[in-house]
């Protein structure tokens, strides 16, 4: 089985380390790599139409989420997923500015966006219209909540899937 490595990208407090454990089955795989402050989990996850695919999720450990842009974190990633907090607009800011930083280091790689804290709708500070504008010029979109789980199955599939194609690709 193909097994890729996606990095779990975007601005602090967004929600990174919840959606990972809210996907992840935790007693089964957890691992932290303490030195470089990055918490890794796999999961096998079976796409429909695809061939299955294990993802190894790459997430940062730590405050210092900015500087996990460091070439060494997302070098190998086959895919990755910025995530963007609905209630804090600066973080689709931070989220715009690291897929750029990506997109200049490794090219185009597949990627998507989790607009997440869906479940926070009193506070919400990015709206609907701006996630349109964003799947207009090209981006995949998905809003979810790591509190309620709303989404973040399917999000997730829908990169896999789209990951498992590519991985079936290449030699
Ligand atoms: P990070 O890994 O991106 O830094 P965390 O973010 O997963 O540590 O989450 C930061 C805070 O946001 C946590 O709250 C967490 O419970 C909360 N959070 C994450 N996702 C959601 C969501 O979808 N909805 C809501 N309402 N809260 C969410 P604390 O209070 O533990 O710091
Ligand atoms: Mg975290």
């Amino acid at each position: 089985m193909k097994s890729v490595k996606v990095c779990i990208l975007g601005d602090f407090a967004v929600g990174k380390t919840s959606l990972v454990r809210r996907f992840v089955d935790e007693a089964f795989s957890e691992r932290y790599l303490t030195t470089v402050g990055v918490k890794i989990d796999t999961k096998t996850v079976h796409p429909e139409g695809a061939e299955p695919i294990k993802l190894v999720l790459w997430d940062v450990a730590g405050a210092d989420e900015l500087s996990a842009l460091q070439t060494s974190y997302v070098r190998g990633s086959a895919g990755f997923i910025l995530v963007c907090d609905l209630t804090r607009r600066e973080t689709l800011t931070t989220a715009t500015k690291l897929k750029s930083e990506v997109a200049a280091q490794f090219g185009p790689v597949p990627w998507c966006l989790f607009a997440n804290k869906n479940d926070l709708t009193e506070e919400r500070e990015i709206d609907d219209m701006a996630l349109s504008e964003l799947t207009e010029d090209g981006w995949i979109v998905h809003t979810t909540s790591a509190k309620t789980g709303f989404n973040v199955e399917s999000a997730v599939l829908a990169l896999a899937s789209r990951l498992s194609i590519d991985a079936g690709r290449s030699p």
